[in-house]
């Protein structure tokens, strides 16, 4: 299936009809148990790291939205739900449910991007202590993969969602053929859910995340561009500056193999909905919100240089060095202490009348 075609398939609302994807688990176990919330959301941490992003190696069903793999470091731990946004949790902060296939702990769905930010804005509100928001892609991906690298389905190599006997994702199926006997469905494999399951009912993946492939694909905070991977930047990407469709991933209960590859990539406008997309949250302590770095807030008089490419963004007095220098020791606080190329950058004075400016 082209890209144009699979998005014309995921397109399809919140009506009925969907498309396909499939598969199942690794075993890499993450070493703290969830934290659950007042809204009954658990969440477990997700160590710092390295990992190759986009088309797994052998993966022929790769489009050229997963190209290049690169290489994508993750520079902080980071908190992320172990299962979808259910509709109890969705119900219990926004008062109703919009979803097409009924029941408390199945996820919640027929939710736009602009939904879900709408959900964590008012979950925000709440002032838990932590900060809710939808994962970037890359936190997305490097979930995703579990720790288990160059696989290109979240259980592995083979497309057959099934390991050790065990069913490892809710795929199109023999279950949704007989539901919808016109459907593309992965042929004996009966998952025994012929639309969306109650979340958590498959095996987790090696961080011990459940329905990563399946179920409901999800809403990723990062607007999409087909061509991101070709200048992405190798710390922490946050996708574009700006995009017609946001990112969702990971495959849902209508999709066959090809949709279910942990690399895949769609992207839909942020006011659509479907009765196949969701989302999970991953959140972080307030305390540990990110401020300019202590030392230069404090003095007065500097600029805020927004590095491009990097997300990030720091205090100095002096501007970024020439494109393709490293930034000076002191300010690679960014991705785990390596060095921060700069790549150009935009500037804000501090105080007094406001300038803006654009450098390189
Ligand atoms: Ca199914
Ligand atoms: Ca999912
Ligand atoms: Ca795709």
């Amino acid at each position: 299936m082209t890209w144009a075609a699979s998005f014309i398939v995921m397109a399809v609302a919140c009506a009925r009809t969907p498309a396909a994807q499939a598969e199942t688990a690794p075993t890499r176990k993450v070493e703290n148990a969830p934290q659950v919330n007042g809204c009954g959301m658990a969440f477990v941490t997700i160590p710092a790291g390295s990992f190759i992003m986009g088309c797994s190696p052998g993966d022929r069903l790769c489009e050229d939205d997963e190209k290049p793999a690169h290489e994508v470091r993750i520079s902080q731990e980071f908190e992320i739900g172990v299962y979808e946004v259910t509709q109890h949790q969705w119900l219990k902060v926004m008062g109703g449910n919009p979803s097409q296939f009924l029941g408390p702990e199945r996820p919640v769905e027929c939710v736009s991007w602009n939904d879900a930010q709408e959900f964590l804005r008012r979950l925000n509100a709440l002032e838990d202590g932590y900060r809710y928001q939808l994962p970037t892609e890359a936190e997305w991906e490097y979930a995703a993969r579990g720790g288990e690298p160059g696989r290109p389905y979240v259980w592995g190599k083979h497309p057959l969602p099934v390991v050790a006997g065990r069913k490892q994702a809710n795929v199109a199926d023999e279950s949704a053929r007989r539901v919808h006997p016109d459907w593309t469905a992965l042929r004996r494999y009966d998952d025994g859910y012929a639309e969306t399951a109650p979340v958590g009912r498959f095996a987790p993946n090696g961080y011990g995340l459940y329905d990563m492939a399946g179920n409901v694909m999800e809403w990723c905070e990062d607007w999409h561009a087909f061509w991101y991977y070709r200048r992405s930047p190798q710390c922490d990407p946050r996708g574009p500056a700006s995009g017609f469709q946001r990112v969702v991933r990971g495959g849902s209960w209508s999709g066959f193999p090809r949709n279910l590859r942990v690399s895949n990539r769609n992207g839909l406008a942020p006011h659509r909905s479907s009765y196949n997309i969701g989302f999970r949250c991953v959140r972080e302590p307030v305390s540990a919100l990110s401020a300019p770095p202590p030392r230069l807030r404090a003095e007065s008089g500097l600029a805020r240089y927004r590095p491009a490419f990097t997300g990030e963004e720091y205090w100095a007095e002096q501007p970024p060095p020439l494109p393709g220098r490293a930034f000076p020791a002191l300010l690679n606080f960014a991705c785990g202490g390596r060095p921060l190329i700069c790549l150009g950058f935009t500037v804000e004075q501090e105080g007094g009348p406001d300038r803006h400016g654009r450098g390189y």
